[in-house]
Protein backbone atom coordinates (compact mmCIF):
# COMPACT_ATOMS: atom_id res chain seq x y z
CA UNK A 1 0.00 0.00 0.00
CA UNK A 2 1.41 3.42 -0.89
CA UNK A 3 0.49 6.29 0.65
CA UNK A 4 0.69 10.06 -0.55
CA UNK A 5 1.72 13.35 1.31
CA UNK A 6 -0.43 16.63 0.07
CA UNK A 7 0.10 19.37 2.39
CA UNK A 8 1.25 17.12 5.40
CA UNK A 9 -1.74 15.20 5.08
CA UNK A 10 -0.89 11.30 4.42
CA UNK A 11 -3.60 9.72 1.93
CA UNK A 12 -3.72 5.89 1.75
CA UNK A 13 -5.47 5.84 -1.99
CA UNK A 14 -8.22 2.46 -2.18
CA UNK A 15 -7.31 1.44 1.66
CA UNK A 16 -10.76 -0.07 1.79
CA UNK A 17 -11.58 -2.81 -1.11
CA UNK A 18 -14.91 -1.99 -2.60
CA UNK A 19 -16.66 -5.24 -0.65
CA UNK A 20 -14.93 -3.43 3.09
CA UNK A 21 -16.49 0.06 1.66
CA UNK A 22 -20.36 -1.55 0.90
CA UNK A 23 -20.09 -3.30 4.08
CA UNK A 24 -19.22 -0.25 6.03
CA UNK A 25 -21.98 1.71 4.28
CA UNK A 26 -24.38 -0.96 5.52
CA UNK A 27 -23.07 0.25 8.83
CA UNK A 28 -23.26 3.50 8.79
CA UNK A 29 -27.19 3.24 7.55
CA UNK A 30 -27.45 1.14 11.00
CA UNK A 31 -25.60 4.79 12.42
CA UNK A 32 -28.20 7.06 10.51
CA UNK A 33 -31.17 4.98 11.10
CA UNK A 34 -30.78 5.35 15.19
CA UNK A 35 -29.11 8.88 14.67
CA UNK A 36 -30.65 10.40 12.02
CA UNK A 37 -28.58 13.09 9.84
CA UNK A 38 -29.56 16.97 10.55
CA UNK A 39 -28.60 19.99 9.02
CA UNK A 40 -26.37 22.06 11.00
CA UNK A 41 -26.97 25.38 11.51
CA UNK A 42 -24.07 27.91 12.51
CA UNK A 43 -24.07 29.99 15.16
CA UNK A 44 -24.86 32.93 12.42
CA UNK A 45 -27.91 31.32 11.82
CA UNK A 46 -26.85 29.72 8.56
CA UNK A 47 -27.81 26.08 7.18
CA UNK A 48 -24.75 24.18 6.02
CA UNK A 49 -25.09 22.06 3.00
CA UNK A 50 -23.66 19.25 4.82
CA UNK A 51 -25.96 17.23 6.49
CA UNK A 52 -24.09 15.11 9.74
CA UNK A 53 -24.77 12.79 12.11
CA UNK A 54 -22.12 10.79 14.53
CA UNK A 55 -21.28 7.57 16.59
CA UNK A 56 -19.28 7.06 19.56
CA UNK A 57 -19.40 8.71 23.16
CA UNK A 58 -19.34 12.58 21.49
CA UNK A 59 -20.78 13.81 18.66
CA UNK A 60 -19.86 17.22 16.72
CA UNK A 61 -23.36 19.44 16.63
CA UNK A 62 -23.71 23.12 15.39
CA UNK A 63 -26.82 25.12 16.25
CA UNK A 64 -27.63 28.91 17.00
CA UNK A 65 -26.09 28.27 20.38
CA UNK A 66 -23.13 27.63 19.36
CA UNK A 67 -20.92 24.16 18.12
CA UNK A 68 -19.44 21.74 20.55
CA UNK A 69 -19.13 18.35 21.44
CA UNK A 70 -22.40 16.63 22.71
CA UNK A 71 -22.74 13.57 24.56
CA UNK A 72 -25.91 12.97 22.59
CA UNK A 73 -27.90 13.81 19.37
CA UNK A 74 -30.07 16.98 19.10
CA UNK A 75 -33.09 14.08 19.58
CA UNK A 76 -31.96 13.37 23.15
CA UNK A 77 -30.92 9.95 22.16
CA UNK A 78 -27.63 8.48 22.71
CA UNK A 79 -24.60 8.50 19.65
CA UNK A 80 -24.72 4.77 18.85
CA UNK A 81 -21.34 2.57 18.92
CA UNK A 82 -18.55 3.08 16.19
CA UNK A 83 -18.89 0.37 13.77
CA UNK A 84 -16.74 -2.62 14.42
CA UNK A 85 -15.57 -2.04 10.51
CA UNK A 86 -14.52 2.24 11.14
CA UNK A 87 -12.77 1.13 14.57
CA UNK A 88 -10.55 -1.48 12.20
CA UNK A 89 -8.73 1.50 10.27
CA UNK A 90 -8.29 3.90 13.15
CA UNK A 91 -6.16 0.84 14.55
CA UNK A 92 -4.53 0.30 11.60
CA UNK A 93 -3.89 3.82 10.77
CA UNK A 94 -3.48 6.54 13.69
CA UNK A 95 -0.80 5.47 15.24
CA UNK A 96 -1.43 5.98 18.95
CA UNK A 97 -2.33 4.45 21.82
CA UNK A 98 -6.22 5.41 22.38
CA UNK A 99 -9.37 4.89 20.49
CA UNK A 100 -11.24 7.74 18.73
CA UNK A 101 -14.37 9.30 20.68
CA UNK A 102 -16.12 10.31 17.99
CA UNK A 103 -17.30 8.83 14.48
CA UNK A 104 -18.49 12.09 12.64
CA UNK A 105 -20.73 11.21 9.56
CA UNK A 106 -20.46 13.92 6.97
CA UNK A 107 -23.31 13.53 4.10
CA UNK A 108 -22.63 15.29 1.07
CA UNK A 109 -25.89 15.56 -1.54
CA UNK A 110 -24.77 16.98 -5.01
CA UNK A 111 -23.69 20.55 -4.35
CA UNK A 112 -22.59 20.07 -0.70
CA UNK A 113 -19.22 21.91 0.11
CA UNK A 114 -17.45 22.05 3.39
CA UNK A 115 -15.81 25.97 3.34
CA UNK A 116 -11.74 25.87 4.60
CA UNK A 117 -11.71 25.87 8.49
CA UNK A 118 -9.66 24.15 11.17
CA UNK A 119 -10.57 21.14 13.74
CA UNK A 120 -9.72 22.94 16.83
CA UNK A 121 -12.59 21.54 19.50
CA UNK A 122 -10.34 18.58 20.17
CA UNK A 123 -8.63 18.74 23.67
CA UNK A 124 -5.17 17.26 22.23
CA UNK A 125 -3.48 18.10 19.13
CA UNK A 126 -1.41 15.41 19.66
CA UNK A 127 -4.07 12.65 18.55
CA UNK A 128 -4.90 12.53 14.74
CA UNK A 129 -8.18 12.92 12.86
CA UNK A 130 -8.52 10.21 10.49
CA UNK A 131 -10.98 9.99 7.47
CA UNK A 132 -12.48 7.38 5.58
CA UNK A 133 -14.12 8.91 1.81
CA UNK A 134 -17.17 7.29 0.89
CA UNK A 135 -18.87 7.27 -2.54
CA UNK A 136 -18.69 10.31 -5.16
CA UNK A 137 -15.09 11.73 -5.34
CA UNK A 138 -14.69 14.90 -3.67
CA UNK A 139 -11.71 17.94 -4.07
CA UNK A 140 -10.22 18.63 -1.15
CA UNK A 141 -8.09 21.16 -0.38
CA UNK A 142 -5.46 21.91 2.53
CA UNK A 143 -3.53 24.75 3.27
CA UNK A 144 -1.55 25.72 6.19
CA UNK A 145 -2.16 26.70 9.62
CA UNK A 146 -2.72 30.38 8.87
CA UNK A 147 -5.40 31.74 7.06
CA UNK A 148 -5.40 33.23 3.75
CA UNK A 149 -2.09 30.63 2.54
CA UNK A 150 -1.43 28.46 -0.26
CA UNK A 151 -3.37 25.82 -0.33
CA UNK A 152 -2.84 22.34 -2.58
CA UNK A 153 -5.79 20.27 -3.69
CA UNK A 154 -6.20 16.29 -3.99
CA UNK A 155 -9.36 14.86 -5.11
CA UNK A 156 -10.62 11.88 -2.87
CA UNK A 157 -12.21 8.76 -3.80
CA UNK A 158 -13.98 6.44 -2.31
CA UNK A 159 -12.52 3.86 -0.12
CA UNK A 160 -9.49 6.15 0.79
CA UNK A 161 -8.27 7.03 3.83
CA UNK A 162 -6.49 10.30 5.52
CA UNK A 163 -4.42 10.30 8.45
CA UNK A 164 -4.40 14.30 9.76
CA UNK A 165 -1.48 14.41 12.35
CA UNK A 166 2.03 16.53 13.13
CA UNK A 167 1.63 19.59 11.79
CA UNK A 168 -0.81 18.90 9.36
CA UNK A 169 -3.45 18.38 12.08
CA UNK A 170 -4.33 22.55 12.34
CA UNK A 171 -4.33 23.16 8.80
CA UNK A 172 -7.02 25.23 7.33
CA UNK A 173 -8.99 22.44 5.06
CA UNK A 174 -12.24 21.93 3.31
CA UNK A 175 -13.81 20.23 0.44
CA UNK A 176 -14.87 22.49 -2.85
CA UNK A 177 -16.97 19.81 -4.28
CA UNK A 178 -18.17 16.45 -5.19
CA UNK A 179 -17.71 15.05 -8.65
CA UNK A 180 -21.89 13.88 -9.47
CA UNK A 181 -21.91 10.03 -10.49
CA UNK A 182 -18.37 9.56 -9.73
CA UNK A 183 -19.17 6.43 -7.65
CA UNK A 184 -21.67 3.54 -7.93
CA UNK A 185 -21.25 3.02 -4.04
CA UNK A 186 -24.50 4.75 -2.73
CA UNK A 187 -27.34 3.77 -4.78
CA UNK A 188 -28.61 7.53 -4.51
CA UNK A 189 -25.32 9.12 -5.26
CA UNK A 190 -23.59 11.81 -2.99
CA UNK A 191 -20.53 11.10 -0.44
CA UNK A 192 -20.23 10.17 2.73
CA UNK A 193 -17.03 11.45 4.93
CA UNK A 194 -16.27 9.58 7.97
CA UNK A 195 -14.35 11.62 10.96
CA UNK A 196 -12.67 9.54 13.95
CA UNK A 197 -11.26 11.42 16.82
CA UNK A 198 -9.76 11.91 20.26
CA UNK A 199 -12.22 14.64 21.58
CA UNK A 200 -11.34 15.11 25.35
C1 LIG B 1 -6.93 18.29 7.72
N1 LIG B 1 -14.37 16.95 6.87
O1 LIG B 1 -15.43 16.96 9.37
S1 LIG B 1 -12.04 15.08 5.92
C2 LIG B 1 -14.53 17.77 9.12
O2 LIG B 1 -14.46 15.40 3.76
C3 LIG B 1 -13.96 17.83 7.75
O3 LIG B 1 -16.04 15.84 5.18
C4 LIG B 1 -13.98 16.95 5.49
O4 LIG B 1 -13.15 18.64 7.50
C5 LIG B 1 -14.88 15.98 4.76
O5 LIG B 1 -14.05 18.55 9.95
C6 LIG B 1 -12.56 16.64 5.28
C7 LIG B 1 -10.31 15.31 5.93
C8 LIG B 1 -9.79 16.10 7.08
C9 LIG B 1 -10.35 16.02 8.33
C10 LIG B 1 -9.78 16.69 9.40
C11 LIG B 1 -8.63 17.45 9.21
C12 LIG B 1 -8.69 16.86 6.88
C13 LIG B 1 -8.10 17.55 7.92
C14 LIG B 1 -8.00 18.11 10.27
C15 LIG B 1 -6.84 18.82 10.04
C16 LIG B 1 -6.32 18.91 8.76
FE1 LIG C 1 -12.43 19.54 9.34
Amino acid sequence: MVSVNVGGVTVWPGWLSPEDQAAMVGEIREVVAAAPLVTPETPRGRKMSVKMTAAGHFGWISDRRGYRYAPQHPSGVAWPPIPASVLAVWRAVAGVDRDPQCCLVNWYAEGARMGLHQDRDEADFAMPVVSISLGDDALFRVGGTERGGKTQSIWLKSGDVAVLGGAARLAYHGIDRVRPGSSTLLARGGRINLTLRVVD
